[in-house]
C-alpha cells in the first residue's frame, strides 16, 4: 500500500514506495537528470528523473521509491517519481524562493505576503512566534491560569484616547480595544487568575521599527498580590516557559535564523525608575528608546542579564488604574520588562477599591459615565490584583533580531498598510 508521508520522514522509508504532497520549490534539468525540490511543511525533498518539471510553487503529490541520496536533503530521494499537479499557479512569485538569503527587500515581501512567506527564512520567525505562544499558555495553565476571550469592540479607550481606532457601532461611537485591560481585570472577579492571547488595535500615528496598528497581545492578570512583585515572578515564568517553547518546538527555525536564546536568571534583575534616570543621566518623566538601550547594556554589564525590570514609573505616565507605590508619593507600582534594549512588556499592581476608582478618575479629568461596566466588577468586591501584556511581535523581533518589528507578524498593520 501507498503511504502519505511527510519530507523529513523519508529515511524511514528507504526502499518503500511512498506519496509527499507539496510545493514546487525548485527545478532543475541537468543533461542527464532531473531534479525537483518539493517543499512540505517539514521541510525538503528532493525527486529525480522527473519527465515533465512542473513550474516552481506549483502543488503536486509525488509518488516515489525512497532511495539514498548523498546530495539530497536528509539523505533520501525518491526515484522514479509519477507526478500528479494539484494546482498550477498563474503568475511567478516575485522572487527565487529557493534561494538561502532573500534577495528582496521589506517592502517587496509585504506586498506579496501569501507567497513570499513561503521563504524558509521569511516563515521562521512566525514559526518562534507560534512556539512562544504555545509556551505562554502552557505556563499560565500550569499555574492556574483560564484562558479567557474578550470583546476587541469597546465602548472605552483604556490606554489612552489618543491613538485609539473609533469605528461606528450600529450608529453608536464605539473604539478597537487597545488592550483587554478591564475585561481581563473584571475576570479576575471570576477566576482569579486568567490570560488572553488577542489582537490589540492601537492608532500609531508614527512610523517606526517598533510600532503596530494591530499586534498580539499576550495579556496576564491575578488576584491575591501582595503587590507589583507578584506579578514580576509570573511574568519571570511566562517568558522562560516561552524559551523553552521555542527551544523545543521551533528549533529548525532556530538553527536556520541562527538565533541565540537568552539565559532567563532565576531572579531577573530589577531598577527603579529613579536610578534608571540617574544612571542614564536623563530626567524625562518616560524612558526614551536610547535610555532603555542604556539600561539594557547595563543589565547585561552589571548583572550578565538581557532583561530587566523597571520599577516605580511615575504615577503621571501611567494609566489611571494603576496602584501608586504607598511609600512613594508620585510614584506607582508599575514596571516594564527591557529586553535587548527594548520594552517588551508593561505591568504593574492595579487599584482594586472601588472608591480609588472613582477618585482616580475624577483626579484625572475623566467623565466616569464610559468606564461603567469596568468599574461594574469594582462594585462587587475584587481582591488586590496585577497583571501586564507582552508584546508578541516586539518578542519575536527581538529574538530573531529582526530589525522591523514587521518582519515578525505575517501581514502587518500600520500607518500605511493595510492589505494584503
Ligand atoms: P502597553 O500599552 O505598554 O501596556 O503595551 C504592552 C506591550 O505591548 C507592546 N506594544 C506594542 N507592540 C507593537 N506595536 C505597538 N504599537 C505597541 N504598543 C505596545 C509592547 C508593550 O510593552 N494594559 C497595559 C498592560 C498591563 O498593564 O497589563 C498595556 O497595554 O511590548
Amino acid at each position: 500500500m501507498i503511504s502519505r508521508v511527510m519530507s523529513a520522514e523519508l529515511a524511514e522509508h528507504a526502499g518503500q514506495r511512498v506519496t509527499i504532497a507539496g510545493w514546487v520549490h525548485r527545478r532543475r534539468r541537468l543533461k542527464s537528470v532531473s531534479f525537483l525540490v518539493v517543499r512540505d511543511r517539514a521541510g525538503l525533498a528532493q525527486i529525480v528523473g522527473a519527465g515533465d518539471l512542473p513550474v516552481e510553487e506549483s502543488v503536486v503529490e509525488v509518488t516515489g521509491t525512497v532511495t539514498a541520496g548523498s546530495q539530497a536533503p536528509g539523505g533520501f530521494e525518491l526515484v522514479a517519481p509519477e507526478i500528479e499537479v494539484l494546482a498550477e499557479p498563474v503568475a511567478a512569485p516575485p522572487f527565487d524562493l529557493y534561494r538561502p538569503v532573500v534577495p528582496a527587500a521589506l517592502p517587496t515581501i509585504l506586498d506579496h505576503a501569501p507567497v513570499a512567506l513561503r521563504h524558509p527564512r521569511l516563515k521562521a520567525p512566525l514559526e518562534i512566534s507560534a512556539a512562544s505562544v504555545a509556551g505562554f499558555r502552557e505556563t499560565l495553565d500550569g499555574l492556574g491560569f483560564t484562558e479567557i476571550h474578550t470583546p476587541k469592540i469597546v465602548a472605552s479607550a483604556t490606554e489612552s484616547g489618543a491613538n485609539v481606532f473609533g469605528i461606528d457601532y450600529f450608529g453608536r461611537p464605539a473604539y478597537l480595544a487597545q488592550s483587554p485591560q478591564f475585561y481581563k481585570q473584571a475576570m479576575v472577579g471570576v477566576f482569579e487568575r486568567v490570560y488572553e492571547v488577542g489582537p490589540v488595535f492601537r492608532a500609531e500615528p508614527h512610523d517606526t521599527v517598533r510600532h503596530l496598528a494591530q499586534y498580539t497581545s499576550l495579556d496576564a492578570e491575578l488576584g491575591f498580590v501582595r503587590d507589583h512583585r507578584d506579578v514580576m515572578t509570573i511574568v519571570r515564568a511566562a517568558v522562560a516557559g516561552m524559551l523553552e517553547s521555542v527551544r523545543r518546538h521551533a528549533a529548525s527555525a532556530v538553527d536556520l535564523l541562527d538565533v541565540a536564546l537568552p539565559e532567563v536568571p532565576a531572579e531577573i534583575p530589577a531598577i527603579h525608575f529613579t536610578e534608571a534616570q540617574r544612571l542614564t543621566g536623563e530626567f524625562e518623566p518616560d524612558l526614551s528608546p536610547a535610555q532603555e538601550r542604556l539600561l539594557s547594556e547595563w543589565a547585561l554589564r552589571e548583572h550578565g542579564s538581557e532583561f530587566l525590570f523597571v520599577t516605580g514609573y511615575p504615577m503621571s505616565k501611567r494609566p489611571f488604574y494603576t496602584h501608586p507605590d504607598p511609600g512613594r508619593p508620585g510614584y506607582t507600582n508599575g514596571f516594564d520588562l527591557l529586553f535587548r534594549g527594548l520594552e517588551l512588556v508593561t505591568g504593574g499592581q492595579r487599584l482594586h477599591r472601588y472608591e480609588d476608582y472613582t477618585k482616580a478618575l475624577a483626579e484625572r479629568g475623566e467623565d466616569p459615565e464610559p468606564y461603567e461596566g469596568y468599574l461594574q466588577a469594582f462594585r462587587y468586591g475584587m481582591p488586590p490584583h496585577g497583571g501586564f501584556a507582552l508584546g508578541l511581535e516586539r518578542w519575536t523581533a527581538r529574538l530573531t533580531g529582526a530589525a522591523n518589528i514587521r518582519q515578525t507578524t505575517a501581514f502587518p498593520r500600520d500607518l500605511h498598510r493595510l492589505t494584503p
